[in-house]
Protein backbone atom coordinates (compact mmCIF):
# COMPACT_ATOMS: atom_id res chain seq x y z
CA UNK A 1 0.00 0.00 0.00
CA UNK A 2 1.06 3.17 -0.05
CA UNK A 3 2.75 5.29 2.46
CA UNK A 4 1.39 8.79 2.30
CA UNK A 5 4.62 11.46 3.50
CA UNK A 6 4.04 14.01 6.27
CA UNK A 7 2.85 17.37 4.79
CA UNK A 8 6.66 19.42 5.31
CA UNK A 9 7.69 16.78 3.25
CA UNK A 10 5.65 17.86 0.16
CA UNK A 11 6.66 21.12 0.37
CA UNK A 12 9.92 20.59 -1.41
CA UNK A 13 11.10 24.02 -2.46
CA UNK A 14 14.45 22.88 -4.17
CA UNK A 15 16.25 19.93 -4.58
CA UNK A 16 19.32 18.98 -6.64
CA UNK A 17 22.48 17.38 -6.59
CA UNK A 18 25.54 19.21 -4.77
CA UNK A 19 28.56 18.42 -3.72
CA UNK A 20 28.36 18.36 0.45
CA UNK A 21 31.29 18.64 3.09
CA UNK A 22 30.12 18.31 6.69
CA UNK A 23 33.06 20.29 9.19
CA UNK A 24 31.40 20.31 12.24
CA UNK A 25 29.29 17.93 14.16
CA UNK A 26 27.46 19.92 17.48
CA UNK A 27 30.34 22.35 17.82
CA UNK A 28 32.78 19.70 17.18
CA UNK A 29 35.31 19.71 14.24
CA UNK A 30 34.89 16.71 11.66
CA UNK A 31 38.09 16.14 9.07
CA UNK A 32 36.62 17.20 5.89
CA UNK A 33 35.34 14.75 3.13
CA UNK A 34 33.31 16.05 0.24
CA UNK A 35 30.84 13.95 -1.25
CA UNK A 36 27.70 14.44 -3.61
CA UNK A 37 24.59 14.58 -1.83
CA UNK A 38 20.82 14.87 -3.06
CA UNK A 39 19.57 17.61 -1.24
CA UNK A 40 16.33 18.94 -0.58
CA UNK A 41 15.36 21.99 0.92
CA UNK A 42 11.66 22.58 2.42
CA UNK A 43 10.35 25.30 4.41
CA UNK A 44 12.08 25.02 8.05
CA UNK A 45 15.37 22.04 6.90
CA UNK A 46 17.18 20.50 4.43
CA UNK A 47 17.38 16.75 4.11
CA UNK A 48 20.72 15.44 2.45
CA UNK A 49 20.87 11.83 0.42
CA UNK A 50 24.22 10.21 -0.01
CA UNK A 51 22.24 7.83 -2.35
CA UNK A 52 20.80 9.02 -6.02
CA UNK A 53 16.87 10.24 -5.77
CA UNK A 54 15.46 6.94 -6.76
CA UNK A 55 17.28 5.31 -4.17
CA UNK A 56 16.32 7.43 -1.42
CA UNK A 57 12.51 7.25 -2.24
CA UNK A 58 12.81 3.68 -2.30
CA UNK A 59 14.73 3.98 1.40
CA UNK A 60 12.24 5.81 2.57
CA UNK A 61 9.35 2.99 2.44
CA UNK A 62 11.42 1.25 4.70
CA UNK A 63 11.46 4.17 7.07
CA UNK A 64 14.87 4.98 6.52
CA UNK A 65 15.55 8.71 7.60
CA UNK A 66 17.78 10.88 5.65
CA UNK A 67 20.53 13.42 7.69
CA UNK A 68 18.15 16.63 8.44
CA UNK A 69 19.40 19.97 9.97
CA UNK A 70 16.88 22.45 11.14
CA UNK A 71 17.41 26.49 9.25
CA UNK A 72 15.97 27.84 12.61
CA UNK A 73 18.21 30.33 13.49
CA UNK A 74 20.88 29.10 11.17
CA UNK A 75 23.34 31.10 9.26
CA UNK A 76 24.90 30.66 5.49
CA UNK A 77 27.75 32.37 3.89
CA UNK A 78 30.18 32.50 1.54
CA UNK A 79 33.19 30.33 2.62
CA UNK A 80 36.07 31.34 -0.07
CA UNK A 81 38.97 30.79 2.79
CA UNK A 82 37.41 27.40 3.88
CA UNK A 83 37.73 25.35 0.52
CA UNK A 84 40.61 25.22 -2.53
CA UNK A 85 37.33 24.92 -4.39
CA UNK A 86 35.55 27.61 -6.05
CA UNK A 87 31.77 28.40 -5.68
CA UNK A 88 31.30 27.26 -1.49
CA UNK A 89 29.15 28.84 1.02
CA UNK A 90 28.88 27.33 4.53
CA UNK A 91 25.44 26.73 7.06
CA UNK A 92 25.85 26.65 10.79
CA UNK A 93 22.96 25.79 12.26
CA UNK A 94 21.37 26.24 16.20
CA UNK A 95 23.17 23.15 17.27
CA UNK A 96 26.46 23.64 16.26
CA UNK A 97 26.09 21.43 12.64
CA UNK A 98 28.58 23.49 9.82
CA UNK A 99 28.67 22.03 6.79
CA UNK A 100 30.09 23.37 3.08
CA UNK A 101 27.93 23.42 0.21
CA UNK A 102 29.86 23.36 -3.62
CA UNK A 103 28.90 23.51 -7.29
CA UNK A 104 31.03 23.99 -10.18
CA UNK A 105 28.62 25.57 -12.04
CA UNK A 106 27.82 29.81 -11.22
CA UNK A 107 24.61 29.77 -11.38
CA UNK A 108 23.54 26.39 -9.36
CA UNK A 109 25.36 27.75 -6.53
CA UNK A 110 23.91 30.51 -6.84
CA UNK A 111 20.62 29.53 -7.08
CA UNK A 112 21.07 27.53 -3.90
CA UNK A 113 22.30 29.93 -1.74
CA UNK A 114 19.41 32.45 -2.28
CA UNK A 115 16.95 29.91 -2.14
CA UNK A 116 18.31 29.05 1.40
CA UNK A 117 18.91 32.23 2.51
CA UNK A 118 14.99 33.06 1.96
CA UNK A 119 14.26 29.93 3.68
CA UNK A 120 16.29 30.93 6.80
CA UNK A 121 15.31 34.72 6.72
CA UNK A 122 11.13 33.85 6.82
CA UNK A 123 11.76 31.40 9.88
CA UNK A 124 11.87 32.72 13.84
CA UNK A 125 15.59 33.35 14.62
CA UNK A 126 14.82 31.24 18.05
C1 LIG B 1 41.40 17.06 2.54
C2 LIG B 1 40.77 16.89 1.17
C3 LIG B 1 39.76 17.99 0.92
C4 LIG B 1 40.40 19.36 1.09
C5 LIG B 1 41.01 19.50 2.45
C6 LIG B 1 42.03 18.42 2.72
O1 LIG B 1 42.38 16.07 2.71
O2 LIG B 1 41.75 16.95 0.18
O3 LIG B 1 39.24 17.85 -0.40
O4 LIG B 1 39.38 20.33 1.01
O5 LIG B 1 41.63 20.76 2.54
O6 LIG B 1 42.52 18.53 4.04
P1 LIG B 1 42.06 14.61 3.33
O7 LIG B 1 41.21 13.89 2.34
O8 LIG B 1 43.39 14.02 3.50
O9 LIG B 1 41.33 14.85 4.61
P2 LIG B 1 39.05 21.23 -0.30
O10 LIG B 1 38.81 20.30 -1.42
O11 LIG B 1 37.78 21.93 0.13
O12 LIG B 1 40.17 22.18 -0.48
P3 LIG B 1 41.65 21.70 3.83
O13 LIG B 1 42.35 20.93 4.91
O14 LIG B 1 42.38 22.91 3.39
O15 LIG B 1 40.23 21.99 4.22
Amino acid sequence: KDVIPPLEQLMVEKEGYLQKAKIADGGKKLRKNWSTSWIVLSSRKIEFYKESKQQALSNMKTGHKPESVDLCGAYIEWAKEKSSRKNVFQITTVSGTEFLLQSDIDFIILDWFNAIKNAIDRLPKD
